[in-house]
């Protein structure tokens, strides 16, 4: 048996059939996060001073955070000059393959938002029609790694809604300048403007506005701590009038295996979560595996993290990371429907057939041929997920969440009268007076 001095890379093994309950739900909390009100006490004076400030606040956090002391101005302004998005023929290539898609999966999304009209009595028309969010800024995360992708994945949407003013906001690096590919990303979705931030102090930029920085009316993307409570804190506010997408944590999988699953393919799926951040976590169910089968996997997950650039990240992940050892499907979905997994990959037997007993996930990945990465880059779903279980109650991001429905009513006199005893009922009941008489007095003036 491995043990501890191999330096075996490994999770802990959790045997349903031999844990107690609640144990085997314990397992599944999340790694817990630094308590809220430390990050708030350490926020909240940063978004008051670049609300106070501007500008000058928010380069002073830039110089200090990003170390970028260069930095002369806290915003890139398009038109992008070409000289910041040099890349790679296959660079690009990639870029536009994957925007193509996500375009097309979220152009698709339009139909569900097209004008519905239903007469719910004769007479009485309601209607409900969408409108993109005016002014949206799109958060694209700094830290261990550059992420072009989650400026597609926030980019593509907020252009096919067609929401007017697009900005994105990235921590520079320490020289001052900005990854070529999300420059070249911003230019592609016609983002008006790139803030050269990272943090509370971008948030606090777009939710406020400064000198140079236009002010939005929504805030999306995922970020740490800091980037949550201060999209948290500013949305609270009432009189900077933003809202958000959803409250963000660190990336997760679940990955539920029978036993014709790859051991080489679901060892991969796991790391490619792991290597986001030591504060990942993933999950495997092994679904009526027998030792050898599980040991297969468990030296795929050993031998595959130890190749990895990254591997000190993966150690950090797997150490909080669990292997349920389940009898049959049905207890896999129970524990995935409660884990409400950001991310959930199905590599069983007639997956497909399962996606009708999902409930809660973020996004679903089906069968041996598709793994998460695709999904991360290029199918055309959306990356910005629900993580830390809100998968229960919040979908990713999509097409919708660049747009608000507005909703119409329009009656004929008949409608009205129609329902004049109905609402003069129920204003009584209220005992709002001059709501009755708003219909009372245009049903006096039909008799005349
Ligand atoms: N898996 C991440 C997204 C991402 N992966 C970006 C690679 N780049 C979201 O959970
Ligand atoms: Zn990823």
């Amino acid at each position: 048996a491995p043990t501890a001095q191999d330096g075996r890379i490994e999770m802990k093994r959790i045997v349903t059939a031999t844990t107690p309950a609640s144990e085997v739900m314990a397992a599944l909390k999340r790694p817990s996060q630094k308590s809220n009100d430390v990050i708030v006490g350490l926020v909240r004076p940063i978004i008051d001073d670049v609300r106070t400030n501007g500008d000058a606040a928010v380069l002073k956090y830039t110089h200090k955070f990003e170390k970028a002391t260069s930095l002369q101005s806290p915003v890139l302004k398009a038109p992008y000059s070409p000289e910041l998005m040099k890349l790679s023929p296959e660079t690009q290539e990639a870029i536009d393959i994957s925007i193509a898609n996500i375009h097309r999966f979220h152009a698709a999304q339009k139909s569900s938002n097209d004008t519905m009209r239903v007469e719910t009595m004769p007479g009485v028309v309601c209607s409900r029609f969408s409108r993109p969010i005016e002014r949206v800024g799109l958060y694209i995360p700094g830290g261990t790694a550059v992420l072009p992708s989650t400026a597609m994945m926030l980019g593509v949407p907020a252009m096919v809604a067609e929401c007017k003013t697009i900005v994105f906001a990235s921590p520079p690096r320490a020289d001052g300048s900005i990854s070529p590919e999300i420059v070249y990303v911003a230019h592609k979705v016609g983002a008006e403007s790139i803030v050269l931030a990272g943090g509370a102090q971008a948030v606090a930029a777009m939710a406020y506005g400064t000198e140079s920085i236009s002010k939005v009316d929504k805030i999306l993307g995922p970020g740490n701590q800091f980037v949550t409570a201060a999209k948290m804190l500013v949305s609270n506010d009432t009189s900077a009038g933003v809202s958000i997408d959803m409250p963000a944590g660190p990336s997760e999988v679940l990955v539920i295996a029978d036993k014709d699953a790859n051991p080489a393919f679901v060892a991969s799926d796991l790391l490619s979560q792991a290597e986001h951040g030591v504060d990942s976590q993933v999950i495997l169910i092994a679904v009526d595996l027998n030792e050898a089968q599980l040991q297969a996997i468990e030296d795929e997950v050993d031998a595959q993290a130890k190749a990895l650039p990254r591997v000190d990240i993966v150690k950090g992940s797997l150490a909080h990371s669990v292997t349920y050892v389940v009898r049959d499907i049905d207890e896999a979905m129970d524990i995935s429907n409660e884990y409400a997994p950001e991310h959930l990959i199905l590599q069983v037997a007639d997956a497909e057939a399962l996606v009708d007993r999902v409930q809660n996930a973020g996004s679903v990945f089906i069968g041996q041929w598709t793994p998460e990465s695709v999904g991360d880059y290029s199918a055309g779903v959306n990356h910005s997920l629900p993580t830390y279980g809100y998968a229960k109650q919040y979908s990713g991001v999509n097409l919708g969440s660049f747009l608000k429905h507005i909703t119409s009513s329009n009656l004929t006199a008949d409608g009205l009268y129609a329902l004049s005893k109905t609402v003069e009922q129920l204003a009584a009941v209220e005992g709002l007076d001059a709501h009755k008489r708003a219909v009372s007095v245009r049903v006096a003036a039909m008799r005349r």
